[in-house]
């Protein structure tokens, strides 16, 4: 069994129904059991500054699943619940957003996949619901998520 951790996001539409209905959907897949689910934090958008606000959040999941496959089925929860504006291609608003942060302790480097995900350290969106949900946790290759944090500030 494998602790991983997921990072949520939205900023179109109704953004708390999303993230509770994407977890709803993780939760239902007999793979994964979601463990535990973070507050969740109305933020200023990152990068592509003209957009409205995001909700983020993060969960704590329990799989079986190897992380690729994990990985597909969080795009297929993403698919099933976001959209993108096509004018903005990937930085854009969007109704849902899952990312893979962690899956273990692995370090893993592959086409589509890539985790600890690569700018997890340097994003206060991410980081700040993942401290919720254990501050001591390790980002292999950046220390404890509280350690990152302070360094952020
Ligand atoms: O995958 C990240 C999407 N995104 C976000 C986000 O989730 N939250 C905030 N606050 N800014 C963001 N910019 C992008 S792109």
């Amino acid at each position: 069994m494998t602790r991983a951790y997921v990072a949520l996001g939205s900023n179109l539409g109704d953004r708390e129904g999303t993230l509770r209905a994407a977890l709803e959907a993780l939760a239902a897949d007999p793979g994964i059991d979601v463990v535990a689910v973070s507050r969740f934090y109305d933020t200023e958008p990152v990068g592509y500054l003209d957009q409205p606000r995001f909700l983020n959040g993060a969960a704590a999941l329990e799989t079986e699943l190897p992380a690729r496959d994990l990985l597909e089925r969080l795009l297929a929860v993403e698919l099933r619940f976001g959209r993108r504006r096509e004018d903005v291609p990937g930085q854009g608003p969007r109704t849902l957003d899952l990312d893979l942060l962690l899956y273990g302790d692995a370090e893993i480097d592959e086409p589509g996949l890539r985790v600890p995900h690569p700018r997890m350290h340097e994003r206060r969106f991410v980081l700040e619901p993942l401290e919720d949900l254990d501050p001591a946790l390790d980002v292999p290759g950046k220390g404890q998520v509280q350690e990152i944090l302070a360094r952020l500030h």
